[in-house]
């Protein structure tokens, strides 16, 4: 490894490297364009916030772009197979929400959830991340920050309305969080990425957020727990 790599201890270019990147590559080019199509979907239900959406799917495009050039940089070729169906309950769950209008539950799923779960994988990744992909990701995770945040604003403004859904909600989605990340965890820790650091990343982010919003120390505790059963 040469010596200016962020990580001298990983070697980026090993079969292995390459091969689990394949994967987590898939899955944040993946979840970027589903990001993409949910602010889309999102900016059709909410008039009042479609300039905004429309800016932040935006953004997911250019995440997306970004994250493809980190996989042509490495040489991999990302599996996207592999990522659709990674992310198809999620997305099925929001498709449904959206389908019946419950956007309190896409808020929840995409602007909540995901954000959180992208916030803590580039947090993570960052440090152990090769050159050219530790500069794309620190510029992505600063965006991923006002993505959470809209979802945080909009939800305590309607935190009385919106509090019997978003615990529902919670419950039918966060057990699929802590399911994918054991699915990854494997590739994950090949690229460095810890998988308990990664769970309290996503506590720590996830918790504030729903603090944030309005639920009290006893609530934040039993939503962002549940389905942690691993
Ligand atoms: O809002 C966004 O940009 C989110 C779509 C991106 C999702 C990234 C999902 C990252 C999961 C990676 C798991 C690594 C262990
Ligand atoms: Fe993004
Ligand atoms: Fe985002
Ligand atoms: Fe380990």
């Amino acid at each position: 490894m040469p010596q200016l790599e962020a990580s001298p201890r990983i070697d980026f270019h090993s079969e292995d490297y390459k091969d689990a990147y394949s994967r987590i590559n898939a899955i944040v080019i993946e979840g970027e364009l589903e990001a993409n199509g949910n602010y889309k979907q999102l900016a059709e239900s909410l008039p009042e916030n479609q300039a905004e959406l429309l800016k932040l799917a935006k953004m997911e495009l250019r995440h997306m772009k970004g994250f493809q050039a980190c996989g042509k940089n490495l040489q991999v070729t990302p599996d996207m197979a592999f990522a659709r169906e990674f992310f198809s309950e999620l997305h099925n769950n929001f498709q449904q929400a959206w389908q019946e209008g419950r956007i309190v539950t896409c808020l929840l799923i995409q602007s909540l959830i995901i954000e959180t779960f992208a916030i803590a994988a580039y947090n993570i990744y960052i440090p152990v991340a090769d050159d050219f992909a530790r500069k794309i990701t620190e510029g992505v995770v600063k965006d991923e920050y006002l993505h959470l945040n809209f979802g945080e604003e909009w939800l305590k403004a309607n935190f009385e309305s919106a509090k019997a859904e978003l615990e529902v909600a919670n419950r039918e989605n966060l057990p699929l969080v802590w399911k994918m990340l054991n699915r990854v965890a494997i590739d994950a820790e090949v690229l460095g990425m810890e998988k308990d650091a990664l769970v309290e990343d996503f506590m720590i982010t996830y918790g504030e957020a729903l603090a944030n919003i309005g639920f009290n120390n006893r609530e934040v505790m039993r939503l962002s727990a549940q389905g942690l059963a691993v």
